[in-house]
């Protein structure tokens, strides 16, 4: 890792908590001093065992530091200070290896214990970013100082905005997802189960399951249909079908990758799908440059997916009639993509400016999560899909949406489940770089 890049990252993050502050002040909120907490290890109920630790996103902008009751504190003109909290226990590893890299970039002080931080921090009025309320009163920090509202809107906004060295993480996240994605194709051609072909992903890439960005997607034929399916079938599959939505994590930045297969052995009309569902996304995917607001990417997927519809004899009106019916909605009930960086789904996605304004999607697509206009190193998912799912067709079979569709091609088509392609993109100074596709 080229210690410049990081050390140019830290600048702009400084640059930016500083306008930060100072945009808190005009809203009346006298703040000199901005202290980050990674998180508190949490324990499931009556329990002693650990839930899986993650270090909040606004943390994990300054450090790629993945553990609990880590702190930064950052103020104007100074060096960050990076608290770095390593009790003395027997019981685990709590040492933290610093790499030179990015502990250049910081003032480090190690302490044993988090109630060490209290007579650590002098700043005057310091603001609390963080999920742990009781901690940050003990530590004197005042109400009004914990998570201040307009702070967390501006940075909320301005992380949808990557550095270079962001986008280095980025990009070497969707490299890894790639092997994992073939590793994925090659397990589910040679007959492998949901179990088989997730732990093929999870080998190629090189990780534990605890360390993917989210929980993989791994759905074999009809369960490809829900959009979210958790289980890991372990019987012997017999499967036409997979949709792998699976992503690789890299110092705290996500890639989220989904790719549909099918064996020949598959209906003809959901193979037909599946090309035109992959141009699509291609064809989204090039409409990205500055300037355009992402709610028109998710209607040129609504108007893209009716034309498909129509052209397989999947319903019979036109694509535009469709669309007027909201009747591609039935086959994609989520939105095309979503921010993406330290979270999977990034922060910011509804924010119409810094001050937090909500901006909504339209009402037609009301699970759309950006709705943001398009600006240089912004980056996020491009992600059409089409899918038979029964809870959403069924209720139309009598209702004005569902004369159009040809009820015997969908029960065809049922077994097969869905179609989802997923590429993460950045949006560059003319147009857009597929962080995904270039690994491919
Ligand atoms: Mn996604």
């Amino acid at each position: 890792m080229a210690n410049s890049e990081f050390a140019m990252h830290i600048e702009g993050v400084c640059r930016n908590y500083a306008e930060g502050l100072k945009h808190l002040r005009s809203s009346g909120s006298e703040i000199d001093a901005v202290l980050l907490h990674s998180g508190s290890q949490q324990f499931y109920h009556g329990d002693d065992r650990g839930i899986p630790f993650q270090s909040y996103g606004h943390f994990l902008h300054w450090l790629p530091v993945n553990r609990p009751d880590q702190f930064v504190l950052f103020q104007p003109g100074a060096r960050p200070i990076y608290f770095q909290v390593i009790p003395e226990d027997f019981w685990y590893e709590q040492t933290i290896a610093a790499a030179d890299w990015w502990a250049s970039e910081f003032e480090i002080v190690r302490l044993a214990a988090v109630s060490e931080l209290a007579k650590r921090l002098t700043a005057a009025r310091i603001a609390y970013l963080g999920g742990h309320t009781q901690l940050a009163l003990q530590l004197n920090i005042d109400k009004g100082g914990i998570n201040p509202i307009a702070l967390l809107s501006f940075l909320d906004f301005q992380r949808a905005y990557k550095s270079n060295y962001e986008l280095e993480q980025l990009r070497e996240a969707n490299r890894l997802a790639i092997n994992g994605h073939w590793a994925a194709r090659d397990c589910f051609l040679g007959g492998g189960n949901e179990y088989q072909i997730h732990m093929a992903f999870l080998d190629a890439c090189n990780i534990l399951e605890e360390e993917s960005p989210y929980t993989n997607i791994v759905a074999l034929d009809e369960k490809s249909a829900i959009l979210h399916y958790q289980h890991k079938r372990r019987d012997p599959a017999e499967s036409q079908v997979l949709l792998i939505d699976a992503g690789c994590r890299v110092r705290g930045y996500g890639s989220d990758v989904t790719r549909t297969w099918a064996k020949d052995s598959a209906h003809p009309v959901f193979t037909e799908l599946l090309a035109g569902m992959q141009n699509l996304e291609l064809e989204i995917v090039n409409l990205v440059c500055p300037g355009i607001a992402y709610p028109e990417l998710h209607s040129a997927a609504l108007h893209g997916i009716a034309s498909l519809l129509n052209e397989l004899g999947i319903c019979d009106a036109s694509a535009a009639q469709l669309c007027e019916q909201e009747v591609p909605q039935l086959f994609m009930p989520h939105g095309v993509g979503h921010l993406l960086g330290i979270q999977v789904h990034d922060v910011g996605g509804r924010q119409a400016d810094i001050a937090g304004t909500t901006s909504l999607p339209p009402a037609h697509s009301p699970a759309l999560r950006n709705t943001r206009t398009l600006t240089e190193n912004m980056v996020f998912t491009i992600e059409p899909g089409c899918y038979f799912i029964p809870m959403l067709l069924e209720p139309q079979r009598n209702q004005p949406k569902g004369a159009s569709i040809n009820w015997s091609r969908v029960e065809e088509l049922y077994p097969f489940g869905g179609i989802r392609i997923e590429d993460n993109v950045r949006v560059t100074a003319s147009g857009v770089e597929n962080l995904t596709r270039q690994f491919e």
